[in-house]
């Protein structure tokens, strides 16, 4: 297993809206885990539909690029061991009427459709890095230690 795995988190606009991006910060930081990417932007429909192809042609598609591109964005690239399964299960069920408390989803949210934050799907081989592609340059992305490195692993 890889201690240095990188994954996609962006919180969605009612997340930021709603002024949830330091919350959602601190968790993944008391996790262990490392930032060595972010920014805000606001979604195009181009980026958006890019970003959830995969869903394209389902019936809550439109309602979805409507929604993730009705405000700005804060797109984050978190690193760790075992990153991508590991923030999916802190970020909790899709549908945060279902999440678990405890969970980003199961502890601000109940509603399907404003479920606060994205995450790469650990289940989808492949889908941190290419949605880490989508948003960020090489270049934009950090390779640091920390001083407390040792200290997790
Ligand atoms: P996300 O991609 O946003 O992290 O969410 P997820 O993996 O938990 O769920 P996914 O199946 O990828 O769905 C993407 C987003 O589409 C909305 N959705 N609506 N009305 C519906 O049946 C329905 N299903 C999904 C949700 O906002 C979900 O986050
Ligand atoms: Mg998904």
């Amino acid at each position: 297993m890889s201690y240095d795995e990188r994954t996609f988190v962006m919180v969605k606009p009612d997340g930021v809206q709603r002024s949830l991006i330091g919350e959602i910060i601190s968790r993944f930081e008391h996790r262990g885990l490392k930032l060595v990417g972010a920014k805000a932007l606001q979604l195009d429909e181009e980026l958006a539909k890019t970003h959830y192809s995969e869903h394209e042609g389902k019936p809550f598609f439109e309602g979805l690029i409507d929604f993730i591109t009705s405000g700005p964005v804060f797109a984050m690239v978190w690193e760790g061991k075992d990153a991508t399964r590991q923030v999916r299960r802190m970020v909790g069920a899709t549908d945060p009427a279902e999440a678990a408390p405890g969970t980003i989803r199961g502890d601000h949210g109940l509603d399907l459709g404003r479920n606060v934050i994205h995450a790469s799907d650990h289940e989808d081989e492949g889908a941190n890095e290419r949605e880490i592609a989508v948003f960020f340059d090489e270049e934009e992305l950090l390779d640091y230690e920390q001083a407390t490195d040792e200290w997790r692993y």
